[in-house]
């Protein structure tokens, strides 16, 4: 699988440790298009008209989208509303109580939302989302 992983940038770096241990994560099994998202130094000579588009070709080319929202990010959430547009399954990670995430997303059925408090939990998610997706097309193959 594809995945395009989503998390903030501009909107604070709090989390940028956990993106990276999440990435490995899925790159254990599956392929991630974002790799840049877990970058701790985060430096790079591309411009915001080069980032948008390649970010959104990205989206394209991504069979999921898999975006970590604890720290609030505008850019994430565009991600998320430009793939939801596309038709691309979002699944949505919350660390703690998901009172604190935005209505927007809690409210709309469409975003596949998991919260979650250990380390472990999270992980166990990401395997049990990427064995369905695989599944899901090892079945639309056939
Ligand atoms: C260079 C190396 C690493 O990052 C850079 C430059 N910045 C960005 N590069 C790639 N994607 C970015 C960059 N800034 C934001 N994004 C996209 O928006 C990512 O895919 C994130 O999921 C999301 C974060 O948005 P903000 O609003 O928190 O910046």
């Amino acid at each position: 699988m594809k995945v395009y992983f989503a998390g903030s940038i501009r909107g604070g770096r709090a989390d940028a440790a956990r993106y990276r241990r999440m990435i490995a994560h899925i790159r254990e099994t599956d392929t991630v298009l974002t790799e840049h998202v877990g970058d701790l130094s985060l430096e790079g000579p591309k411009t915001d008209d080069a980032i948008y588009r390649e970010d959104t070709a990205w989206i394209r080319e991504a069979d999921l989208v898999i975006a970590e929202c604890t720290c609030p990010s505008l850019g994430v959430g565009y991600e998320l509303a430009f793939a939801e547009a596309l038709g691309k399954p979002c699944h949505i990670f919350y660390r703690g109580d998901l009172s604190g995430l935005s209505a927007m997303l809690t409210g709309n059925p469409y975003f596949l939302v998991h919260g979650y408090e250990t380390e472990e939990e999270m992980q166990a998610t990401l395997d049990r989302i990427l064995r369905e997706a695989r599944n899901s097309e090892r079945r639309d193959r056939q």
